[in-house]
């Protein structure tokens, strides 16, 4: 970053009188970084690859995107969700998965689950500056939905929807609390969801999974009033 290697020039070459008139210079420097989604310490993207006798993932995400997504996982539904969260959360996903689809969807919506969970604690890091807390709701026509998040460091879900069918095209809508469930342990949040209301079992999921996404943006979106701050009162989380 330009920006970064002339603070260092600036240092490096200057007196304390010139650094005293300086300072305000840098400061505004690593503001206006800040402001342009440029992380204050790195860049927030992770690569988890996980390989099982029943699946093999990959996934990669940038905290920091702009809902840039690609997948390649053979199952179209659950695509059709996480390019929810990608768009309303802001974050780019680039995940492909080879699983025992032969069998069912079971395994794969379950290990990408807990495979973006992994990638998402990685991107994160130690959550300085991060907001922490997340919540949305989000209606489609006739259904509503509300998440609400917690990157606590404990995993705890709370999963309160109930589908008029038990399929939405050929994917079972039980997966669902699978991939929620895996997703939450290995994010280390609390997940609280609710589908308030909904009759259509589609737009039900698709609420979910864009309040999802919206309660992330919110708890991932560095706080320019936390920068390099934890935010706990115990001091880690
Ligand atoms: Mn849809």
């Amino acid at each position: 970053m330009p920006g970064q290697q002339s603070i260092g020039a600036i240092k490096v070459e200057t007196g304390t009188a010139y650094r005293k008139l300086l300072l305000p210079v840098v400061v505004l420097i690593k503001f206006r970084n800040y402001d342009r989604g440029e992380s204050q310490m790195s860049e927030r993207v992770a690569e988890v690859v996980r390989n099982t006798r029943e699946t093999r993932i990959s996934v990669r995400v940038n905290l920091d995107g702009t809902g840039d997504c690609k997948f390649d996982t053979g199952v179209p539904f659950l695509e059709h969700m996480l390019d929810q969260v990608g768009r309303h959360g802001l974050i780019d996903l680039d995940i492909s998965a080879k699983g025992d689809l032969h069998i069912d969807d079971h395994h794969t919506v379950e290990d990408v689950g807990i495979t973006v969970g992994q990638a998402l604690t990685k991107a994160i890091g130690d959550k300085k500056g991060i907001r922490r807390y997340g919540h949305a709701y989000v209606p489609l026509d006739e259904a509503l939905s509300r998440v609400v998040v917690d990157f606590s460091g404990r995993p705890m879900l709370t999963y309160n929807a109930e589908y008029p069918r038990a399929r939405i095209g050929g994917f079972d809508v039980d997966l669902l609390g699978e991939f929620f469930q895996g997703f939450c342990n290995h994010a280390l949040m609390t997940l609280q969801i609710d589908n308030i209301r909904g009759r259509n079992a589609h737009h039900i999921a698709e609420t979910i999974f864009k309040a999802l996404g919206r309660a992330l943006r919110m708890a991932l979106e560095l706080d320019p009033r936390m920068v390099d701050v934890i935010p706990s009162t115990k001091g880690s989380l």
